[in-house]
C-alpha cells in the first residue's frame, strides 16, 4: 500500500511511522507513506497557502490552488482508491473503517490547518472525510497518523502473528480481556489462576468473559451493536 500524506506541517508527521510496527511495514515493503509539503506546491508568493474567508469571520481557510495543483500531480502518477480529507465534520473513524481501508493499493490523505479547506476541494477530488473523534485537534496531522497506523499493521504480513489482530479491541465489538506476563506473583498480586491452568478451552471462555463483562461497563452501546 502506498499512501500520499499532504500537510502543511509536515515535520509532525516525521517519527510517527519510523517505528515500532509501521517501521517494519515499511521495511517489508508493504507500506510506503510519503508526505508532502503543500507549500512546495503554492503558486503564490513565499509560500502562502491559506488566505481570509470570504462572507467574513475569525480563521483562515486553506486555498484551493495549491492543493489542487498537487492533488493533480499526485493522480498523475497512480489511480487513488480514495483521496481522503481529515476533518472534526468527517464520518466517525471506526475499526470496520480501518478493516476496508486496509485492504486499499493507493491512499492519499489531506491534513487541514486553520478552517479547513476551500468547500470546493472537497466538492471536486476528496471521496471520504474522516474524523478519529468529537473533539476538535489543531490540525489534521495527529489524526492522520492515527488512521495511518490502524491501517498499516492490518496490511497482511505487518503483524508477526497474523491472528493477533483479530482478537483487538472492537475487532468482534468487545473490548480486549486483561492480559498478564511473568511473574506470577509480582508482590503478592497473583496472576489468574486459569491463565497457568494450561487448558487452553478454560483460558478461552475467561478471557471471553472477562471481555464481556470489561464492555458491558466500560462501553455498553457496544453490546447493543451501535
Ligand atoms: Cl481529522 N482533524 C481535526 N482538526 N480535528 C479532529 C479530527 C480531525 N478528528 C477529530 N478531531
Amino acid at each position: 500500500m502506498r499512501i500520499d500524506i499532504i500537510s502543511v506541517v509536515p515535520d509532525l508527521l516525521e517519527s510517527p511511522f519510523n517505528h515500532s510496527i509501521m517501521k517494519r511495514a515499511q521495511s517489508r515493503g508493504l507500506l510506503e507513506v510519503h508526505v508532502h509539503n503543500l507549500r512546495d506546491y503554492t503558486p503564490y508568493k513565499q509560500g502562502q497557502v491559506d488566505d481570509y474567508q470570504y462572507g467574513g469571520g475569525a480563521g483562515m481557510v486553506m486555498m484551493p490552488e495549491p492543493l489542487a495543483i498537487l492533488i493533480e500531480k499526485l493522480k498523475e502518477d497512480r489511480g487513488y482508491d480514495e483521496i481522503i480529507y481529515m476533518t472534526p465534520d468527517g464520518g466517525l473513524f471506526e475499526q470496520k473503517t480501518a478493516n476496508r481501508l486496509s485492504l486499499k493499493n493507493n491512499l492519499m490523505i489531506i491534513c487541514g490547518h486553520y478552517k479547513g479547506i476551500d468547500e470546493r476541494i472537497r466538492q471536486h477530488f476528496v471521496t471520504m472525510e474522516i474524523s478519529i473523534g468529537d473533539y476538535v485537534l489543531s490540525g489534521g496531522e495527529l489524526a492522520a497518523a492515527v488512521v495511518v497506523d490502524a491501517i498499516g499493521r492490518l496490511i497482511p504480513g505487518v503483524l508477526n502473528d497474523e491472528t493477533s489482530a483479530l482478537f483487538d479491541s472492537y475487532q468482534d465489538n468487545l473490548l480486549a480481556p486483561p492480559v498478564y506476563t511473568r511473574p506470577a506473583d509480582f508482590r503478592g498480586w497473583v496472576v489468574p489462576e486459569v491463565l497457568l491452568s494450561g487448558d487452553p478451552k478454560k483460558v478461552d471462555a475467561w478471557r471471553h468473559e472477562e471481555a464481556l463483562k470489561r464492555t458491558a461497563e466500560r462501553r455498553p452501546n457496544l453490546l447493543e451493536g451501535e
